[in-house]
Formats: C-alpha cells, structure tokens, sequence
C-alpha cells in the first residue's frame, strides 16, 4: 500500500469525506491541517493552490471529489457492479451539488435577513427535493435486500458517507436556526445512525479534532 498523507485546514470542510473514507477502510494516513497563518507560505506549492491535497508516495493529487473516488475505488467502497456503482456516482453527484450549489450560500451570505429567506427556501423546497430522492434510494435497496441498510447491496460505499456527512452538516447548520429538517425522516435519521455506529466511524467521530465547520 502506498502512504498517505492529506493535507487540508483544521476543519472537516471538503477535506472530511476523503478523511471519513481512510477511516472506513482502515487505512493509515496522516492528517495534515494546516493553520491558516501558515496557508500563504505553502499555496505556490499546491498543484491548484488550494487543499485538500492527497500525497501518494509524495506526489500530490487535488479535487476533493477525485480524491474520495480514488479512495473509493482503491479500497472497494464504490459498489459490486456497474448499476451499484451507477448509484453511489449518482449520490456522490447529490453531496456536490447540494454542497456547492446551496450550502454555500448559507456561508457567502452575510446579511442575516436574507439568509433566514435562504434557510426557509432550503427548508421548504430544497431539503424536501433532495431528503426524497435519497429515501427513495434507501427504500430501493431495502426491498432489494429485505433488510434496512445502505444506498446499494448490503456493505458501506462512498455514498453512505458522503451522504452521512452532507446530512451532518446540513443538520449542524440547522441547529443555529433551531430548526430539525430530520424531523419524520426516519430512513434517513435511521441511516445517520448506522453510519455512526461503524466501529472505525465511531472511532473517528470520537477522537477527531472538534472544528467549527
Ligand atoms: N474543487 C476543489 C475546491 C478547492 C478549494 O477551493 N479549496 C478551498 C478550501 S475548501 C481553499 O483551498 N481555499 C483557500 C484558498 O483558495 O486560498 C475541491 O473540491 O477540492
């Protein structure tokens, strides 16, 4: 196996779902985070300028979502067949677009008045979109295989953890709001849980450094 090492800042952001991966798998690296005084004197050394970066064996590798999937494919987190596969792509889709196209807003948003109109948008059309999409998903492959479980066949892939961590930091989010989105969405609640409850994502949920975002 190579050796790992990735680099990012000290917070979960876009670097956690590769982090959340290594340690499903098992698989040793070391987690580089960066303090942000530190950030200028290291950028010009980046392939993008920008972290997360992934060192195998000292070459380095950029694009979060490249990253996850390498580790996916390296460490057989990405589904038995093509259509399994079809379907963790599918969801590894929802976690960007959701993190890139409304998440964001909720950070790049200063005034306060209009991110509660941004809160209620997501909350009354966005969540529910994307909430029954993904319980639809569930509910496939719980009639599939008779048994409540995973987004496809019947171990852990990428998908569970990418969708675990964006439900994670939605309900995060949610909290300064007082606001529950998970409220009645049992499949959904029921599947955080059972990620949680992984012994290696237990673990890492325990003993990782606890950071704002
Ligand atoms: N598409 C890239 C985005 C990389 C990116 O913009 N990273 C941000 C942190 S999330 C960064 O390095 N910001 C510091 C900077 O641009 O100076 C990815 O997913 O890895």
């Amino acid at each position: 196996m190579p050796s790992y090492k990735l680099t990012y800042f000290d917070a979960r952001g876009t670097a956690e779902f590769a982090r959340l991966v290594f340690k499903q798998a098992g698989q040793e690296f070391e987690d580089v985070r960066i303090p942000m005084d530190q950030w200028p004197g290291i950028k010009e050394e980046q392939p993008m300028k920008a972290l997360p970066v992934l060192e195998i064996d000292g070459r380095k590798f950029c694009q979060s979502a490249a990253i996850v999937r390498y580790l996916g494919k390296k460490f057989g987190l990405m589904g038995s067949d093509e259509e399994e596969g079809l379907v963790v792509d599918e969801l590894m889709e929802v976690f960007a677009e959701m993190v890139n196209k409304h998440l964001v807003g909720f950070k790049t948003e200063q005034d306060e008045s209009k991110k509660l109109e941004l809160v209620k948008k997501f909350k009354e059309e966005t969540f529910p979109l994307y909430s029954s999409f993904i319980e639809k998903r569930l509910d496939e492959n719980k009639n599939k295989n008779g048994e409540d479980g995973y987004y496809v066949g019947k171990t852990v892939t990428v998908a569970d953890l990418g969708i675990y961590y964006m439900m994670f930091k939605i309900r995060e989010f949610m909290k300064r709001y007082d606001i529950d989105l998970l409220e009645g969405r049992t499949a959904i609640s029921d599947h955080m849980a059972r990620v949680e409850q992984l012994p290696n994502i237990a673990k890492w949920l325990k003993e990782r450094p606890q950071t704002e975002f």
